[in-house]
């Protein structure tokens, strides 16, 4: 008889259950003065409580400057004009003097130091929003469509969405006693030695899970590409269930082919009285069947790529204690945020801004961050809601107050209508450097330059105004979702990045590496005589990600991934 090879778990399998309250040594490095930085290991358990510690790469040359991202967890990205001024202080007392909008719907801090990390957090806390769970092994934070009501349901998946938020947050006292109370939890005592979390058990998630709600036909969270999507059902204005997605997933590795992003498989429908049932039935399979031994291999796509949807819908309706329906049909027209002042059907206005890379922050002739504060300022009422475009829509505005927000802006520098042009206002960009320690080129400082020569290139070849979905990160993780694309710019090395063709605009496509390698400068060249080909020979209306995928992708050799 052959003994069975030991399993070999990754170090944060072994940190986690040995600290399961995920405490780390963090409140007293906080209080130790002689250093500016955490442990490696504490550096894991930070993440839990939405910070990650990062160097500025820029400074680099002269020693390592310590600095911390931090995360807040905003769910569905709704917050209120309040919050909007505690997080405007946090980030010019402490933080680098911007907001970063995330693709998921929060507000990133960058460039906290060590000493200021508590005032962030507990700022943060002290507005009833919170880091926990924003990054680490964990649910973060639930996307949920932004764009105010065009049906009366979106209210009932919004509050869907923080059912969902509540029932997944992970029950430690560590975060409360370090942050909010500035304590270091006793270790040894057994309350916190064998915490076992009720949902999590003792070592959580084997990696990170997300969860997005959307309403068709606008899928503006990209649902497809998160481990648990709800796609709303919607029948004469009432919400009368959701398609479960499950198994999306971004991440990748180059040159590593056992990475792979993925589209979510829609696997049933159910009714909404079971909607936390049903998250927390895909949670735990993860936490029961995601790879404990490599973390590359640990999301809940492997899973559901290697198991199959047969597999997944069983253990949905055993945990979830249902029978999945058939899935209902639906459809997807649309991932883009709209821009510009709208009606809502409950009678008040909403404004989308776009935000260029997500950076909020002031230039010479664009406040966009003063603007904002001016607005929160005197417009109590305003909600802020963040997209997962990386935009920022001003929501529950009264009509007697448009005129008032619009001088407002305009005093600023930002605009409200033409905000941008069709390829920036559709783009995105990852942070990458300098803040990013996993970025192996630039994207945000990258891709409004970079779009402006495709602008130009376009525009030379008749195709000005065209709109093509472009997006760029500094490595292949897939942070702004590039492989969603019609046009993605992924970073392999400082000025190189491999070229992904084919998205589409209803995100339920994924592209395709097309060049493994091309310089910057070299880019303009590169794709000259694709587009010029789609110029020309593109059926009427066709957009560009869909040319490539039927005609252009189908003669070329297959890359390198
Ligand atoms: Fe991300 C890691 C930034 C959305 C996939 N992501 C990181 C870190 C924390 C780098 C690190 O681990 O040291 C980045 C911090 C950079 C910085 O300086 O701020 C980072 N990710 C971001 C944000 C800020 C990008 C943005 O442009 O907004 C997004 C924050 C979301 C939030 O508010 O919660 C962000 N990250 C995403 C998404 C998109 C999404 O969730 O819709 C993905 C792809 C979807 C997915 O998860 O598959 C994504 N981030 C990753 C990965 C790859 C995970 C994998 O499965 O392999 C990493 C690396 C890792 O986890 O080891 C990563
Ligand atoms: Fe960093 Fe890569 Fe994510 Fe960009 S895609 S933020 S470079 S981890």
């Amino acid at each position: 008889m052959s003994a069975e090879a030991p399993v070999k778990l990754t170090h944060n399998e072994i940190i986690k259950d040995a600290i399961p309250t995920l405490a780390g040594t963090i409140a007293a490095t906080i209080a130790d003065e002689s250093t500016d930085h955490f442990s490696e290991d504490d550096n894991q358990f930070l993440k839990f409580h939405g910070s990650y510690q990062q160097d500025d790469r820029d400074l680099r040359k002269a020693g390592k400057k310590y600095i911390m991202m931090i995360r807040s967890r905003v769910p569905g990205g709704v917050m209120t004009a309040n919050q909007w001024r505690v997080f405007d202080d946090l980030a010019t007392q402490y933080g680098n003097n911007t907001l970063r909008a995330t693709t998921r719907q929060t507000i990133q801090f960058h460039g906290v130091v060590k000493s200021n990390l508590r005032a962030v957090v507990k700022g943060i806390n002290d507005a009833l929003l919170s880091t926990l769970a924003a990054c680490g092994d964990v649910n973060r934070n639930v996307l949920a469509p932004p764009t105010p009501a065009y049906t009366k349901a979106r209210e009932q998946v919004l509050q869907d969405c923080h059912r969902v938020a509540l029932a997944l947050a992970p029950q430690t006292k560590a975060y409360h006693s370090i942050w909010i109370d500035g304590e270091q939890l006793d270790l040894e005592k057994p309350e916190n030695k064998n915490f076992v979390d009720p949902l999590y058990g003792k070592t959580y998630l084997p990696r990170k899970f997300k969860v997005a709600f959307v309403i068709p036909p606008v899928n503006d969270v990209d649902v497809f590409t998160s481990c648990l999507g709800f796609i709303a059902v919607v029948e004469n204005d009432h919400l009368v269930g959701y398609n479960l997605a499950v198994g999306g997933g971004m991440g990748r590795s180059h040159g590593n082919t056992q990475t792979y992003p993925r589209l979510a498989d829609v696997i049933g429908f159910f009714t909404p009285d079971k909607i936390v049932d049903v998250a927390k039935a895909v949670l735990t399979i993860h936490r029961d069947f995601g790879d404990r031994t490599d973390r590359k291999h640990a999301r809940l796509k492997y899973v559901v790529a290697e198991r199959g949807v047969a597999f997944m819908q069983e253990e949905v309706n055993k945990r979830a204690g249902l029978t999945l329906a058939p899935a209902k049909l639906f459809k997807f027209t649309t991932i883009s945020d709209l821009y510009g002042w709208r009606k809502a059907v409950d009678g008040s206005w909403f404004l989308g801004l776009f935000v260029e890379t997500g950076r909020i922050k002031d230039t010479e002739n664009h406040r966009l961050k003063t603007a904002l504060r001016q607005v929160a300022d005197k417009f109590s009422n305003v909600e802020f809601r963040l997209t997962a475009n990386q935009n920022v829509i001003l929501a529950n505005v009264a009509e007697a107050d448009k005129a008032g927000i619009n001088t407002m802006l305009a005093a600023q520098g930002v605009k409200t209508e033409n905000q941008a042009s069709v390829l920036h206002a559709a783009a995105m960009a990852c942070p990458a450097l300098p803040t990013c320690g996993l970025a192996l080129a630039e994207s945000e400082r990258m891709l409004p330059g970079l779009i402006d020569r495709i602008e130009k290139l376009c525009g030379d070849l008749g195709l000005g105004g065209e709109e093509i979905i472009i997006r760029s990160t500094g490595c292949p993780n897939g942070c702004a979702r590039p492989y969603m694309a019609e046009i993605a710019f992924v970073g392999k090395a400082p000025g190189r990045y491999q070229v992904w063709l084919g998205g589409d605009t209803a995100g339920t496509r994924l592209n395709r590496v097309w060049k493994d390698v091309v310089k910057d400068p070299d880019i303009e060249n590169e794709l000259r005589p694709v587009l010029a080909r789609f110029a020309k020979e593109r059926n009427a209306g066709e957009r560009f990600g869909d040319w490539c995928d039927r005609v252009y992708l189908k003669e070329q050799p297959a890359a390198a991934n």
